[in-house]
């Protein structure tokens, strides 16, 4: 990869804006604001200049969908999500220089401004084409209006935009089997006039720039982006017939809006001009240098469409690198908002108080940086309490501690050093570069393993040095093994900001250091003969019972979700009642019952029909035990003309009634009646 870091003058590092639709979850986390979090507080510690770019995106189908759900308008959503998000991000210390949204009014005069440019640049293909139309509810079915049948991949769950399994983006009239998400109905098509941006113009210009300038992106993006130009770029709608969202300003296009993906990006621009009125110097500054961070069904809009929409506005730089992630998985399940199945953030801040550090911890060591990953309580609580605290909180504690024992909280001086100090002041003094190169390579696992390693070298050393043992005999040792200690904790509290600025503001504040600087990262920062202040906990253990809680709340979305997805069979054709009365239905009792030799689903029954006693074979084995059914009352189709299964002739039918899970149980007279009795 190019050294980066050195041939720019600045960075601005936008994190994708979130649909204010509903709060954000672990998943919106791992896959974006902490990796872009821990990378713009390193290039802070580093004194670099950057802009931390976020903001709710607050168009789009999503919106209205989720108002149309709860029964308030667009705007009412939008102000509820848009508050809860910008508030969970702030406890939670994502530190961006600003955090906007795409419905005020600099986003709407910045978003219109650029469409108009383009428009007016003759950019733009206009074009009258067949769009989906329903009916009943008088509307165009765009994006997530409209489902159907993926035509690459055969997810019958497509968008018309966008297929969220395989990744493609489409076109609503790409899908098979089209129906509107609003009615049900299958859609008509009808004219209707759009503005297009022509992709296909700008793929020779996205080969080169990607394809052959930027070899270095992760191979997840390049992929992503590879599969798409050679599959063959085509022009894209950025217009839509709905009532939400940037109208677009040019003549004869009422009722119409921005895509939602035409305006969402160009909130990062809304945003940086909210934020600084030198913003044109991020934005149009070849010496700027664009990062995106977003999840990997964000790869095309930030690699392909938001590029070829700065290129056409002409005076706009590009993004230098997009280090998309893949997705992170709850308990082995996809993260869905709809489901319910998420940790929501702002939930998880309330139900852990204090432990922001934790959650960042957990969201970084198990990130979905290649592959998709997956979050489990058990995960989480082994994390916290095996390395967090046993490694980390442990070494700081009793270094802390002890050094207030044995020095009153100063600092001692060295004494002669022994190889085994000389070993550990390196091992400190070259972590801090291996950081460095894994978080410009946008290695945050591995960064936050090296910082662990930082940790565990502390550990280790005062395990091994073992200066408890020494104090007695040796307190001139103790003073060289403590004040080298107290080197290792000095320096967690620099390389531990990026990823747990909590805890290392605490860290800081027990050695007195203020402006932490990377620089400094490596080097003794406790000066012998100052003091340090009382130390307190850094972690705590995370106790069984708090995991159960958490692991039974996801149990009971489970069981809720279930009982929603019940699928009712449509009713069958109508029949007369001839057909009916052709069945001869009855009140019978189980006389006997045993299994079937050799199949687990089959009981051969006995059963007084009141007309006769007969056999029946049923295939109830895995509902109900033959012990627990003698003398049961049933009711039974008597008629059914008899048939042989396994080798046992079968008279007849016990009617059933099937739960959606598949469960079966009798269908009974609700008190006793003689056997016989008709049933009509
Ligand atoms: N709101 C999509 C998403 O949340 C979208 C990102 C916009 S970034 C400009 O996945
Ligand atoms: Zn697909």
């Amino acid at each position: 990869m190019k050294d980066t870091a050195k041939s720019f003058k600045r960075t601005l590092v936008t994190s994708a804006l979130p649909y204010a639709n509903g709060p954000v979850h672990i998943g919106h986390l791992a896959g974006v604001y902490v990796p872009a979090d821990i990378y713009v507080r390193y290039m802070r510690m580093r004194g670099d200049d950057v802009l931390f770019i976020g903001g709710s995106d607050e168009h789009g189908v999503p919106i209205t969908i989720r108002a149309t759900k709860e029964g308030v308008s667009p705007q009412d959503v939008v102000d509820k999500y848009h508050t809860i998000i910008k508030d969970s991000f702030e406890e939670f210390g994502i530190s961006f220089d600003v955090y906007s949204r795409t419905s005020n009014k600099m986003h709407h005069e910045t978003a219109s401004a650029f469409f108009r440019k383009l428009y007016e640049d003759g950019k733009f293909i206009e074009k009258t084409t067949e769009q989906y139309y329903d009916t009943e509810n008088q509307q165009f079915l765009a994006d997530r209006y409209i489902t159907g049948t993926c035509p690459q991949c055969g997810n019958e769950k497509a968008y018309g935009d966008q297929c969220e399994a395989c990744g493609s983006s489409l076109n609503a009239t790409d899908l098979i089997n089209p129906k509107s998400t609003i009615s049900g109905n299958v859609p008509v098509l009808k004219e209707t006039k759009h503005w297009y941006l022509p992709l296909d113009q700008y793929e020779g210009w996205l080969k080169e720039w990607i394809l052959d300038g930027h070899k270095e992106w992760k191979s997840n993006v390049y992929g992503q982006c590879k599969s798409w130009i050679d599959a063959g770029l085509h022009p894209r709608a950025v217009t839509r017939d709905l009532d939400w969202g940037v109208k677009v300003p040019v003549e004869g296009a009422d009722g119409k809006v921005l895509y939602v993906w035409f305006d969402a990006p160009i909130g990062y621009i809304s945003a940086t001009r909210e934020l600084t009125p030198d913003w044109e110097k991020y934005w149009k500054d070849e010496e700027t240098r664009m990062l995106h961070f977003i999840g990997k069904d964000n790869i095309v809009f930030h690699c392909i469409i938001f590029p070829a929409m700065l290129k056409a506005e002409g005076s706009y730089i590009v993004p230098e690198n997009v280090p998309a992630n893949e997705f992170l998985n709850l308990e082995g399940d996809k993260i869905s908002t709809s489901r319910n199945w998420a940790v929501w953030l702002h939930e998880y801040l309330k139900e852990f108080p204090g432990k922001q550090d934790v959650l960042r911890y957990v969201l970084t060591a198990n990130a979905p940086e290649t592959k998709d990953n997956d979050f489990t309580w058990k995960d989480f609580q082994a994390r916290n309490n095996n390395e967090l605290l046993a490694v980390f909180g442990n070494f700081v504690n009793r270094t802390l501690v002890l050094t207030h024992k044995y020095f009153d909280g100063v600092i001692p001086e060295v004494g002669e050093m022994h190889p085994e100090d000389n070993a550990a002041i390196e091992e400190l003094a070259a972590i801090p570069g291996k950081i460095t190169y894994s978080l410009d390579h946008f290695r945050f696992r591995e960064a936050l393993n090296e910082m662990m390693n930082m940790a565990r070298l502390g550990n280790k050393y005062l395990t091994d040095q073992e200066p408890w043992k020494k104090w007695k005999t040796d307190p001139e040792r103790v003073k060289t093994i403590m004040n080298i200690s107290l080197q290792i904790c000095a320096n967690l509290a620099v390389v531990a900001e990026p990823f747990l600025p909590f805890t290392a503001k605490k860290l800081a504040g027990f050695f007195n250091l203020s402006n932490l600087s990377w620089e400094n990262a490596g080097k003794l920062l406790a000066v012998a003969g100052e003091s340090i202040n009382k130390p307190e906990l850094l972690f705590e253990k995370i106790e069984d019972a708090q995991i159960d809680d958490q692991v039974n709340k996801l149990l009971k979305t489970k069981e809720e979700n279930a009982a929603a997805n019940v699928e009712v069979k449509p009713q069958l054709e109508n029949i007369t009642f001839d057909d009916f009365s052709k069945m001869d239905i009855r009140v019978g009792t189980i006389l006997e019952a045993e299994k079937v030799a050799k199949t687990k689903k089959l009981l051969k029954l006995l059963v007084d029909t009141g007309v006769d006693k007969r056999t029946i074979v049923s295939g109830i084995a895995e509902h109900y035990a033959p012990e627990d059914i003698i003398g049961k009352q049933v009711t039974i189709l008597i008629n059914l003309a008899p048939r042989k299964i396994k080798g046992i002739e079968s008279a007849g039918m016990i009617l059933m009634a099937e739960n959606h899970d598949g469960k079966l149980c009798f269908v009974s007279p609700t008190e006793e009646f003689s056997n016989g009795s008709g049933i009509s």
